[in-house]
Order: structure tokens, then sequence, then C-alpha cells
């Protein structure tokens, strides 16, 4: 469901494949270290439960899921920055040292999050729910996400 990629201790699959890993290709990203989380893996790491909001939507939404810096912990992850992938391109990055607060949401209202909506899994960030945010909390809402670059740089 999400695979976690660059400077890991930790791997359970092979480097990138340009065949198998079709939307990696597609997306140009390429690794050696990888380490894929299935969905029930990141349910075996404690979770955390989140009511975000944002202006535009309509109403607010309770997610669940795994602490992004626990799933970093479990794959050994060690560097500055992590960059978080979408589907659909959207990636933006984020220093280690900020995203302590940060959630792997699997879960929304209680129904698993699915792809052609906001999942496999969405980013959440607990300052989206302060109505008077500034801007950068908007890139720590990341949604159809599916993969974390680890790096001392931008991965
Ligand atoms: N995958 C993906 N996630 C994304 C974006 C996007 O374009 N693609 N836009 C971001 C922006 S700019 C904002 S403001 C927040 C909230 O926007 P939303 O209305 O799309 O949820 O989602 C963020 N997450
Ligand atoms: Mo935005």
């Amino acid at each position: 469901m999400v695979t976690v990629t660059g400077a890991i201790e930790t791997t359970n699959r092979p480097a990138f494949d340009p065949f198998a890993d079709a939307l990696f290709q597609v997306l140009g990203v390429t690794f050696d270290r990888a380490y894929a989380f299935s969905r029930a893996e990141l349910r075996t790491l404690p979770q955390q439960t989140l009511e975000v909001r944002y202006p535009n939507w309509p109403r607010s939404v309770t997610v669940a899921g795994p602490k992004l810096s626990n799933v970093l912990a479990a794959a050994g992850a060690s560097g500055q920055e992590v960059l978080v992938q979408a589907v659909d391109g959207y990636a933006p990055s984020f220093a280690l040292d900020d995203i302590a607060a940060f959630v792997l949401a699997i879960d929304a209202d209680g129904q698993p999050l699915a792809v052609g909506g906001r999942g496999p899994v969405w980013l959440v960030y607990p300052r989206a729910s302060d109505p008077v945010d500034d801007g950068a909390s908007d890139a720590g809402l990341v949604w159809a996400m599916f993969h974390i670059g680890v790096g001392p740089d931008a991965p």
C-alpha cells in the first residue's frame, strides 16, 4: 500500500523494476532499496485518530492510521528529508524534524480509504484542523499517496 525507498536499513522487496513498478516508472522514480508496507502491516503499528478539516471541504473527516514517524522507524529510515508522493504526481518534501505529528491515514470515518478517492493512504497533519492555518500545512494533506522517499537530500 505504501513503499518506503532510499535511506532505509530494512528492505523486504527487490530494487526498482521498470516492468513490475509501472507507476514508479511513469512518474520517473527509481530506487535500489525499498520496503513495501501492506495494509495489514500498517495496522499492526499503533493507530492514531485525528479529525481533519480544511476551509474548502464540505465537512470534517475523522481519519485513522499509524504515525509517519513509526512507519519510517519500522523501515529503519535515516536522513534529513522525506518526499511523499501521490499517484497524481503531487510530491511535497518535508524535513524529518517537522513530521512528528503526521499520520498515514488508512481509514476515514471508519471505512478503508479507497483508490479513486483519497486512498490508499492519506497523509494528514493535525494543523490542518486549524481554520486559520497558514499555507504551509496544505502540503501535509497528500491524498492518494503510495511512496515515501527518504534521503539526506531530496530523494
Ligand atoms: N495527491 C494530491 N494531494 C493533494 C493535492 C494534490 O493536488 N494531489 N493538493 C494539496 C493541496 S494544494 C491542498 S490545499 C490540500 C487540500 O485540498 P483538497 O481539497 O484537494 O483536499 O490537499 C493537498 N493534497
Ligand atoms: Mo492548496
